[in-house]
Protein backbone atom coordinates (compact mmCIF):
# COMPACT_ATOMS: atom_id res chain seq x y z
CA UNK A 1 0.00 0.00 0.00
CA UNK A 2 1.48 3.30 -1.15
CA UNK A 3 1.82 6.03 2.06
CA UNK A 4 -0.80 8.14 -0.03
CA UNK A 5 -3.74 5.35 -0.87
CA UNK A 6 -6.58 6.66 0.05
CA UNK A 7 -7.26 3.87 3.34
CA UNK A 8 -10.75 2.15 4.73
CA UNK A 9 -11.33 3.21 8.29
CA UNK A 10 -9.69 -0.09 9.60
CA UNK A 11 -6.53 0.15 7.38
CA UNK A 12 -6.48 3.84 9.53
CA UNK A 13 -7.21 2.21 12.90
CA UNK A 14 -4.75 -0.81 12.49
CA UNK A 15 -2.41 1.08 10.70
CA UNK A 16 -2.50 3.04 14.37
CA UNK A 17 -2.53 0.38 16.12
CA UNK A 18 0.54 -1.14 14.79
CA UNK A 19 2.76 1.06 14.29
CA UNK A 20 1.22 4.47 17.05
CA UNK A 21 2.34 4.32 20.86
CA UNK A 22 -1.56 3.60 22.17
CA UNK A 23 -1.55 6.97 24.37
CA UNK A 24 -5.19 7.54 23.03
CA UNK A 25 -8.19 5.59 22.93
CA UNK A 26 -10.09 7.52 19.91
CA UNK A 27 -13.61 7.35 19.37
CA UNK A 28 -13.81 4.97 16.34
CA UNK A 29 -13.99 7.23 13.13
CA UNK A 30 -11.38 8.45 10.65
CA UNK A 31 -11.48 11.72 9.69
CA UNK A 32 -10.33 12.55 6.15
CA UNK A 33 -12.32 16.40 5.71
CA UNK A 34 -12.86 19.36 7.44
CA UNK A 35 -14.80 22.78 6.63
CA UNK A 36 -16.25 25.14 9.59
CA UNK A 37 -18.36 23.06 12.15
CA UNK A 38 -18.34 19.68 9.34
CA UNK A 39 -15.83 16.84 9.58
CA UNK A 40 -16.23 13.60 7.16
CA UNK A 41 -14.78 10.37 7.56
CA UNK A 42 -13.17 8.29 4.82
CA UNK A 43 -16.31 6.73 3.93
CA UNK A 44 -18.02 10.20 2.65
CA UNK A 45 -19.96 10.49 6.16
CA UNK A 46 -20.70 14.19 7.08
CA UNK A 47 -20.50 14.82 11.07
CA UNK A 48 -20.84 17.95 13.15
CA UNK A 49 -17.49 18.45 15.02
CA UNK A 50 -18.55 19.18 18.81
CA UNK A 51 -15.73 18.64 20.76
CA UNK A 52 -13.20 21.14 18.26
CA UNK A 53 -10.12 19.48 18.84
CA UNK A 54 -10.56 20.11 22.27
CA UNK A 55 -11.29 24.19 21.62
CA UNK A 56 -8.63 24.30 19.01
CA UNK A 57 -10.21 24.72 16.00
CA UNK A 58 -12.59 27.66 17.39
CA UNK A 59 -12.49 29.45 13.82
CA UNK A 60 -13.71 26.29 12.00
CA UNK A 61 -11.97 23.62 10.47
CA UNK A 62 -9.76 24.96 7.32
CA UNK A 63 -10.57 28.64 7.37
CA UNK A 64 -9.65 29.77 4.37
CA UNK A 65 -8.07 32.96 5.59
CA UNK A 66 -5.63 30.69 8.08
CA UNK A 67 -4.91 28.53 6.11
CA UNK A 68 -4.17 31.08 3.08
CA UNK A 69 -1.84 33.23 5.40
CA UNK A 70 -0.35 29.92 6.39
CA UNK A 71 0.30 28.79 2.59
CA UNK A 72 1.60 32.12 1.66
CA UNK A 73 3.87 32.87 4.71
CA UNK A 74 5.10 28.91 4.00
CA UNK A 75 6.34 29.98 0.55
CA UNK A 76 8.04 32.73 1.92
CA UNK A 77 10.07 31.51 4.68
CA UNK A 78 9.00 28.69 7.51
CA UNK A 79 11.65 29.03 10.24
CA UNK A 80 14.77 31.30 10.77
CA UNK A 81 15.04 29.64 14.69
CA UNK A 82 15.44 32.95 16.89
CA UNK A 83 19.52 33.15 16.15
CA UNK A 84 18.45 35.01 13.87
CA UNK A 85 15.42 38.27 13.28
CA UNK A 86 12.82 37.79 10.93
CA UNK A 87 10.45 39.81 9.70
CA UNK A 88 7.36 38.17 10.64
CA UNK A 89 8.22 37.95 14.84
CA UNK A 90 7.99 41.45 15.79
CA UNK A 91 4.84 42.60 14.06
CA UNK A 92 3.07 39.52 15.28
CA UNK A 93 4.23 40.42 19.11
CA UNK A 94 3.20 43.89 18.65
CA UNK A 95 -0.30 42.65 17.80
CA UNK A 96 -1.00 40.42 20.26
CA UNK A 97 0.66 41.99 22.83
CA UNK A 98 -2.08 45.38 21.79
CA UNK A 99 -5.03 42.69 21.22
CA UNK A 100 -5.26 41.49 24.29
CA UNK A 101 -3.36 44.44 26.74
CA UNK A 102 0.14 43.32 27.75
CA UNK A 103 3.38 44.83 27.14
CA UNK A 104 5.47 41.92 26.12
CA UNK A 105 4.86 38.50 24.59
CA UNK A 106 6.94 35.05 25.27
CA UNK A 107 6.34 32.58 21.91
CA UNK A 108 6.15 29.18 21.82
CA UNK A 109 4.84 25.76 20.11
CA UNK A 110 2.23 24.03 22.43
CA UNK A 111 0.24 24.65 25.54
CA UNK A 112 2.12 22.69 27.90
CA UNK A 113 5.22 24.47 27.02
CA UNK A 114 3.59 27.73 27.57
CA UNK A 115 2.66 26.72 31.08
CA UNK A 116 6.20 25.71 31.91
CA UNK A 117 7.55 29.02 30.56
CA UNK A 118 4.94 30.51 32.73
CA UNK A 119 6.02 28.68 35.62
CA UNK A 120 9.31 29.59 34.98
CA UNK A 121 9.15 33.12 34.53
CA UNK A 122 6.63 32.97 38.17
CA UNK A 123 9.33 31.66 39.69
CA UNK A 124 12.26 33.99 38.54
CA UNK A 125 10.21 37.09 39.19
CA UNK A 126 10.03 35.48 42.71
CA UNK A 127 13.82 35.20 43.18
CA UNK A 128 14.83 38.63 41.59
CA UNK A 129 11.94 40.92 42.24
CA UNK A 130 9.78 39.42 45.33
CA UNK A 131 12.91 38.64 46.86
CA UNK A 132 11.89 34.90 47.85
CA UNK A 133 14.94 32.80 48.76
CA UNK A 134 16.91 30.65 45.89
CA UNK A 135 15.16 27.41 45.32
CA UNK A 136 12.23 28.01 47.83
CA UNK A 137 9.76 29.35 45.43
CA UNK A 138 6.12 27.46 45.32
CA UNK A 139 3.35 27.69 43.11
CA UNK A 140 -0.31 27.31 44.22
CA UNK A 141 -2.61 25.39 41.88
CA UNK A 142 -5.79 23.80 42.04
CA UNK A 143 -6.94 20.29 42.56
CA UNK A 144 -8.27 18.61 39.13
CA UNK A 145 -6.47 20.90 37.17
CA UNK A 146 -5.15 20.40 33.82
CA UNK A 147 -2.34 22.21 32.50
CA UNK A 148 -0.49 19.39 29.99
CA UNK A 149 1.99 16.51 30.07
CA UNK A 150 5.19 17.38 31.14
CA UNK A 151 6.79 15.79 33.73
CA UNK A 152 6.33 19.06 36.05
CA UNK A 153 3.31 19.49 34.99
CA UNK A 154 2.10 16.09 36.13
CA UNK A 155 3.96 16.42 39.13
CA UNK A 156 1.04 18.68 40.29
CA UNK A 157 -1.82 16.85 39.08
CA UNK A 158 -4.09 14.73 41.38
CA UNK A 159 -4.70 12.44 37.53
CA UNK A 160 -3.07 8.95 38.20
CA UNK A 161 -3.48 7.71 35.05
CA UNK A 162 -1.43 10.65 33.83
CA UNK A 163 1.22 10.46 36.86
CA UNK A 164 1.35 6.50 37.25
CA UNK A 165 5.31 5.65 36.66
CA UNK A 166 6.33 8.78 35.44
CA UNK A 167 8.28 10.08 39.00
CA UNK A 168 10.56 11.23 40.64
CA UNK A 169 8.06 14.62 40.47
CA UNK A 170 8.83 17.69 40.96
CA UNK A 171 8.66 19.79 44.26
CA UNK A 172 7.05 23.72 44.97
CA UNK A 173 3.72 23.25 44.25
CA UNK A 174 1.06 23.65 46.80
CA UNK A 175 -2.50 22.17 45.72
CA UNK A 176 -5.70 24.17 47.07
CA UNK A 177 -9.65 23.09 45.89
CA UNK A 178 -10.76 24.42 43.07
CA UNK A 179 -13.14 28.03 44.12
CA UNK A 180 -12.01 28.22 47.51
CA UNK A 181 -11.31 31.34 48.85
CA UNK A 182 -10.31 30.83 52.17
CA UNK A 183 -7.95 27.61 50.82
CA UNK A 184 -6.15 29.89 48.31
CA UNK A 185 -6.09 32.78 51.94
CA UNK A 186 -4.93 30.28 53.81
CA UNK A 187 -2.29 29.02 51.07
CA UNK A 188 -0.92 32.43 50.84
CA UNK A 189 -1.44 34.02 54.43
CA UNK A 190 2.01 33.21 56.49
CA UNK A 191 3.83 31.76 53.37
CA UNK A 192 6.38 34.50 51.86
CA UNK A 193 7.97 32.06 49.47
CA UNK A 194 4.33 31.37 47.32
CA UNK A 195 5.12 32.91 43.64
CA UNK A 196 2.47 32.46 41.79
CA UNK A 197 -1.22 30.97 41.86
CA UNK A 198 -1.96 29.13 38.05
CA UNK A 199 -5.49 28.84 37.71
CA UNK A 200 -8.06 27.75 34.97
CA UNK A 201 -10.74 30.09 34.50
CA UNK A 202 -12.85 27.34 33.99
CA UNK A 203 -11.61 23.25 34.76
CA UNK A 204 -12.14 21.92 31.42
CA UNK A 205 -10.91 18.09 31.43
CA UNK A 206 -11.78 18.10 35.27
CA UNK A 207 -15.82 18.43 33.69
CA UNK A 208 -16.34 21.93 32.80
CA UNK A 209 -16.29 22.99 35.87
CA UNK A 210 -17.93 26.75 36.09
CA UNK A 211 -16.44 28.75 39.32
CA UNK A 212 -18.84 30.49 41.34
CA UNK A 213 -19.08 34.37 40.32
CA UNK A 214 -16.99 36.76 41.71
CA UNK A 215 -14.29 33.47 42.08
CA UNK A 216 -11.46 34.85 39.75
CA UNK A 217 -11.72 38.53 40.57
CA UNK A 218 -11.31 37.70 44.55
CA UNK A 219 -8.62 35.42 43.79
CA UNK A 220 -6.82 38.48 41.62
CA UNK A 221 -7.37 40.41 44.68
CA UNK A 222 -5.97 38.10 47.08
CA UNK A 223 -2.54 37.13 45.41
CA UNK A 224 -2.29 40.91 44.75
CA UNK A 225 -3.06 41.16 48.38
CA UNK A 226 0.07 38.64 49.30
CA UNK A 227 2.46 40.13 45.80
CA UNK A 228 1.97 36.47 44.65
CA UNK A 229 1.02 36.66 40.62
CA UNK A 230 -2.21 35.88 39.35
CA UNK A 231 -1.53 32.96 36.60
CA UNK A 232 -4.45 32.69 34.27
CA UNK A 233 -4.07 29.09 31.72
CA UNK A 234 -6.68 30.51 28.88
CA UNK A 235 -4.87 27.59 26.79
CA UNK A 236 -8.83 26.16 26.38
CA UNK A 237 -10.90 28.54 27.78
CA UNK A 238 -9.25 31.58 25.69
CA UNK A 239 -9.94 33.15 22.11
CA UNK A 240 -13.63 34.14 22.14
CA UNK A 241 -14.78 29.87 23.72
CA UNK A 242 -16.65 31.14 26.73
CA UNK A 243 -18.48 33.77 25.13
CA UNK A 244 -15.56 36.51 25.66
CA UNK A 245 -12.02 37.11 24.29
CA UNK A 246 -10.94 35.76 27.67
CA UNK A 247 -12.31 33.96 30.66
CA UNK A 248 -11.00 35.68 32.68
CA UNK A 249 -13.03 38.77 30.84
CA UNK A 250 -16.26 37.69 32.58
CA UNK A 251 -14.78 39.25 35.60
CA UNK A 252 -12.85 41.92 34.16
CA UNK A 253 -9.88 40.98 35.35
CA UNK A 254 -6.09 41.46 34.52
CA UNK A 255 -3.90 38.52 35.03
CA UNK A 256 0.01 38.97 35.32
CA UNK A 257 0.49 35.96 32.95
CA UNK A 258 -1.27 35.02 30.12
CA UNK A 259 -1.18 31.79 28.85
CA UNK A 260 -2.71 30.81 25.40
CA UNK A 261 -2.61 27.82 22.98
CA UNK A 262 -5.04 25.83 20.67
CA UNK A 263 -7.11 28.46 18.89
CA UNK A 264 -3.99 30.89 19.04
CA UNK A 265 -3.84 29.58 15.85
CA UNK A 266 -7.03 28.63 15.24
CA UNK A 267 -6.04 25.10 14.93
CA UNK A 268 -3.75 25.11 11.86
CA UNK A 269 -0.44 25.11 13.16
CA UNK A 270 1.07 24.64 16.95
CA UNK A 271 1.07 28.19 18.01
CA UNK A 272 0.61 29.28 21.92
CA UNK A 273 2.44 32.18 23.97
CA UNK A 274 3.02 33.82 27.68
CA UNK A 275 1.90 36.95 27.80
CA UNK A 276 2.92 39.84 30.68
CA UNK A 277 4.19 43.04 31.52
CA UNK A 278 7.64 44.31 31.58
CA UNK A 279 7.31 43.53 35.72
CA UNK A 280 7.53 39.94 34.79
CA UNK A 281 8.89 39.61 31.17
CA UNK A 282 11.73 41.73 31.61
CA UNK A 283 13.56 39.21 34.08
CA UNK A 284 13.98 37.01 31.23
CA UNK A 285 17.84 37.56 29.57
CA UNK A 286 19.05 36.21 26.29
CA UNK A 287 20.03 32.54 27.19
CA UNK A 288 17.09 31.91 29.82
CA UNK A 289 14.80 30.30 27.65
CA UNK A 290 13.84 29.31 23.82
CA UNK A 291 12.77 27.09 21.32
CA UNK A 292 13.51 26.06 17.95
CA UNK A 293 10.07 26.51 16.71
CA UNK A 294 8.67 29.31 19.07
CA UNK A 295 7.99 32.32 17.52
CA UNK A 296 8.54 31.16 13.37
CA UNK A 297 7.24 33.11 10.70
CA UNK A 298 4.49 30.54 9.89
CA UNK A 299 2.91 30.76 13.56
CA UNK A 300 3.23 34.22 13.30
CA UNK A 301 1.33 34.70 10.07
CA UNK A 302 -1.33 32.02 11.39
CA UNK A 303 -1.77 33.65 14.62
CA UNK A 304 -2.57 36.93 13.38
CA UNK A 305 -5.10 35.60 10.65
CA UNK A 306 -6.56 33.31 13.58
CA UNK A 307 -7.03 36.62 15.78
CA UNK A 308 -8.16 38.66 13.14
CA UNK A 309 -10.83 36.14 12.48
CA UNK A 310 -12.26 36.40 15.98
CA UNK A 311 -12.78 39.83 15.86
CA UNK A 312 -14.11 40.24 11.97
CA UNK A 313 -16.50 37.12 13.04
CA UNK A 314 -17.61 38.72 16.33
CA UNK A 315 -16.95 34.89 17.24
CA UNK A 316 -17.41 35.93 21.28
CA UNK A 317 -20.80 37.34 20.66
CA UNK A 318 -21.54 34.41 18.80
CA UNK A 319 -20.25 31.94 21.50
CA UNK A 320 -22.22 33.85 23.96
CA UNK A 321 -25.55 33.74 22.09
CA UNK A 322 -25.44 30.25 20.93
CA UNK A 323 -24.23 29.03 24.41
CA UNK A 324 -27.09 30.32 26.28
CA UNK A 325 -29.45 28.66 23.17
CA UNK A 326 -27.55 25.57 23.85
CA UNK A 327 -28.24 24.96 27.86
CA UNK A 328 -31.38 26.78 27.40
CA UNK A 329 -32.59 24.15 24.96
CA UNK A 330 -30.97 21.21 26.95
CA UNK A 331 -32.36 22.44 29.95
CA UNK A 332 -35.72 21.81 28.44
CA UNK A 333 -34.93 18.48 28.42
CA UNK A 334 -33.41 17.46 31.94
CA UNK A 335 -35.95 18.53 32.83
CA UNK A 336 -38.10 15.08 31.92
CA UNK A 337 -35.01 13.27 31.14
CA UNK A 338 -33.86 10.50 33.61
CA UNK A 339 -30.82 9.94 32.10
CA UNK A 340 -29.08 13.67 31.93
CA UNK A 341 -28.59 15.25 34.80
CA UNK A 342 -27.54 18.60 33.98
CA UNK A 343 -26.00 20.84 31.83
CA UNK A 344 -23.26 23.00 32.66
CA UNK A 345 -20.51 25.92 30.63
CA UNK A 346 -20.06 29.22 29.73
CA UNK A 347 -20.47 30.80 26.38
CA UNK A 348 -19.59 27.11 23.61
CA UNK A 349 -17.85 25.04 26.10
CA UNK A 350 -20.29 23.03 27.85
CA UNK A 351 -21.06 19.65 29.37
CA UNK A 352 -23.84 17.30 30.58
CA UNK A 353 -23.47 15.11 33.30
CA UNK A 354 -25.24 11.82 32.92
CA UNK A 355 -26.59 10.30 35.82
CA UNK A 356 -24.65 7.35 35.53
CA UNK A 357 -21.67 6.28 38.22
CA UNK A 358 -17.99 7.63 36.89
CA UNK A 359 -16.88 4.15 35.84
CA UNK A 360 -20.13 3.09 33.32
CA UNK A 361 -19.46 2.55 29.84
CA UNK A 362 -23.19 4.74 29.15
CA UNK A 363 -21.25 8.18 28.62
CA UNK A 364 -18.94 6.23 25.61
CA UNK A 365 -21.96 4.61 24.59
CA UNK A 366 -23.92 7.67 23.79
CA UNK A 367 -21.00 9.10 22.25
CA UNK A 368 -20.92 6.32 19.85
CA UNK A 369 -24.65 6.59 19.02
CA UNK A 370 -24.27 10.17 18.67
CA UNK A 371 -21.40 9.65 16.10
CA UNK A 372 -23.80 7.31 14.49
CA UNK A 373 -26.05 10.17 14.76
CA UNK A 374 -23.73 12.36 12.71
CA UNK A 375 -22.24 14.53 15.67
CA UNK A 376 -18.80 13.87 17.13
CA UNK A 377 -18.19 14.60 20.84
CA UNK A 378 -16.16 12.87 23.58
CA UNK A 379 -16.78 12.28 27.34
CA UNK A 380 -14.08 14.07 29.70
CA UNK A 381 -14.42 12.03 33.12
CA UNK A 382 -16.47 8.91 33.23
CA UNK A 383 -20.35 10.65 33.18
CA UNK A 384 -19.50 13.68 31.44
CA UNK A 385 -20.03 14.57 28.11
CA UNK A 386 -18.23 18.07 26.95
CA UNK A 387 -19.86 19.86 24.36
CA UNK A 388 -17.84 22.74 22.34
CA UNK A 389 -18.74 23.07 18.79
CA UNK A 390 -16.88 25.88 16.63
CA UNK A 391 -17.21 29.03 17.14
CA UNK A 392 -18.58 29.96 13.93
CA UNK A 393 -21.49 27.89 14.32
CA UNK A 394 -24.81 29.44 13.27
CA UNK A 395 -27.93 29.25 15.33
CA UNK A 396 -29.72 26.75 13.06
CA UNK A 397 -26.49 24.43 12.55
CA UNK A 398 -27.05 24.52 16.56
CA UNK A 399 -30.65 23.76 17.11
CA UNK A 400 -29.90 20.85 14.43
CA UNK A 401 -26.99 19.57 16.83
CA UNK A 402 -29.70 19.91 19.64
CA UNK A 403 -32.15 17.98 18.17
CA UNK A 404 -29.49 15.57 17.25
CA UNK A 405 -27.85 15.44 21.23
CA UNK A 406 -31.71 15.40 22.37
CA UNK A 407 -32.66 12.23 19.90
CA UNK A 408 -29.79 10.35 20.85
CA UNK A 409 -29.96 10.56 24.81
CA UNK A 410 -33.49 9.99 24.24
CA UNK A 411 -31.98 6.21 23.31
CA UNK A 412 -31.03 5.73 26.64
CA UNK A 413 -33.42 6.65 28.87
CA UNK A 414 -34.31 4.33 31.29
C1 LIG B 1 -4.39 15.60 25.99
C2 LIG B 1 -8.80 19.10 27.22
C3 LIG B 1 -7.07 17.71 28.24
C4 LIG B 1 -5.38 22.42 28.44
C5 LIG B 1 -5.11 23.48 29.35
C6 LIG B 1 -2.81 23.37 28.86
C7 LIG B 1 -3.01 22.34 27.95
C8 LIG B 1 -4.31 21.85 27.72
C9 LIG B 1 -6.23 24.13 30.11
C10 LIG B 1 -1.81 21.76 27.24
C11 LIG B 1 -4.51 20.74 26.74
C12 LIG B 1 -5.70 19.02 25.68
C13 LIG B 1 -4.55 18.06 25.74
C14 LIG B 1 -5.09 16.74 25.27
C15 LIG B 1 -6.58 16.74 25.55
C16 LIG B 1 -6.93 18.16 25.86
C17 LIG B 1 -7.55 18.31 27.17
F1 LIG B 1 -9.01 19.59 28.42
F2 LIG B 1 -8.65 20.10 26.35
F3 LIG B 1 -9.74 18.27 26.87
F4 LIG B 1 -6.29 16.76 28.19
F5 LIG B 1 -7.43 18.11 29.39
N1 LIG B 1 -3.84 23.92 29.53
N2 LIG B 1 -5.61 20.12 26.64
O1 LIG B 1 -6.66 21.98 28.26
O2 LIG B 1 -1.84 22.13 25.90
O3 LIG B 1 0.26 20.88 25.36
O4 LIG B 1 -1.95 19.94 24.69
O5 LIG B 1 -1.09 22.01 23.55
O6 LIG B 1 -3.26 15.79 26.44
O7 LIG B 1 -4.99 14.52 26.05
P1 LIG B 1 -1.12 21.18 24.83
Amino acid sequence: MAVLDQLTSEQAIDLENQYGAHNYHPLPVVLTKGEGVFVWDVDGKKYYDFLSAYSAVNQGHCHPKIVGAMIEQAQQLTLTSRAFYNDMLGKYEKFACEYFGFDKLLPMNTGAEAVETALKLCRKWAYEVKGVEENEAEIIVCENNFHGRTTTIISFSNDPIARENFGPFTNGFIKIEYDNLKELEAALKNNPNVAGFLVEPIQGEAGVYVPSEGYLSKAKALCEKYNVLFIADEVQTGIARTGQLLAVNHENVKPDLLILGKALSGGAYPVSAVLSDNVVMDVIKPGNHGSTFGGNPIAAAVAIAALNVVTDEKLAKNAETLGQLFRSELNKYIEVSSIAKLVRGKGLLNAIVINEDENSETAWNICLALRDNGLLAKPTHGNIIRFAPPLVMNKEQLLDCVSIIIKTLKQFEK
